[in-house]
């Protein structure tokens, strides 16, 4: 039962795969980079620093209170750094290619404790994820694509994966329509130059080759900045993002 589910999804997602690849791979040429550079720095936020809210959490459902769920839209440490933000480099035409598909090892998303783990997935373009359902309970997928085909699946408690793949660059809203507070999201990236900050904030862009470019960075809740970067051979060239409430 499990494995058909998959494979009828698969039916049809192999079909818009079909129908989009030439648009999503468009503008983007993966070879070797000589002589790149790294693009390094952290997303720092101004401002009275937010506290992490505990969600408020409803129903029956025992493995959502298990553990008191956090809020992840807004996640600033002590010292100001932003978590869960996306960096990403603008308009680059040419770049170091995608690692390659690793069919053991697919980009994951789990709901567990009825919550989004990881709360932000980057994923290529005709790759898969496995959404994962760990709980053993009612879960409904709820893709809020626009650019994408539109997705929303029941997940029930025996069914513990699906696989989905995107055709198009787009940042996805992810929610659950049984838990109302469960939210992530899906980053379907153009190319291989996109981070996300850790829990100091840091990002990595490695292998880029030397020129220069807009970088920009997306938060959920703190919308988008752009800075210009100039990369050189060999080297790091350092950012600081700064966002605040709008
Ligand atoms: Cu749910």
């Amino acid at each position: 039962m499990r494995r058909s589910n998959t494979n009828r999804l698969a039916v049809g997602v192999v079909a818009l795969c079909m129908l989009g690849t030439s648009r999503s791979q468009a503008g983007y040429e993966g070879t070797d980079v000589k002589d790149g550079g790294s693009i390094v720095g952290t997303v720092r936020f101004e401002g009275k620093i937010p506290k992490r809210r505990r969600l408020k959490v409803t129903g029956a459902d025992k493995p959502c209170h298990s553990k008191p769920i956090p809020n992840d839209d807004l996640v600033v440490s002590k010292d100001g750094k932003i978590r869960w933000a996306v960096v990403s480099i603008k308009k680059i035409k040419k770049g170091k290619p995608f690692p390659p598909a690793d069919p053991e090892n697919p980009v994951v998303l789990n709901q567990q404790g009825c919550r989004f783990r990881p709360h932000l997935v980057v994923v290529p373009p005709e790759r898969t994820l496995r959404i994962l359902n760990s709980d053993g309970v009612l879960h409904n997928v709820h893709l809020y694509a626009r650019k994408n085909e539109p997705f929303n699946r029941s997940m029930p408690g025996r069914v513990k994966q699906l696989e989905v793949t995107f055709d198009r660059a787009e940042r996805i809203r992810v929610g659950c329509d049984v838990h109302k507070w469960m939210g992530g999201w899906i980053v379907v990236a153009k190319h291989p130059y996109y981070a996300v900050t850790g829990k100091d904030g840091s990002f990595r862009l490695e292998n880029v080759p030397p020129g220069t470019y807009t970088l920009q960075v997306w938060h959920e809740k703190l919308g988008t900045q752009q800075r210009e970067v100039t990369v050189s051979p060999g080297a790091d060239a350092e950012i600081e993002f700064v966002l605040k409430r709008k």
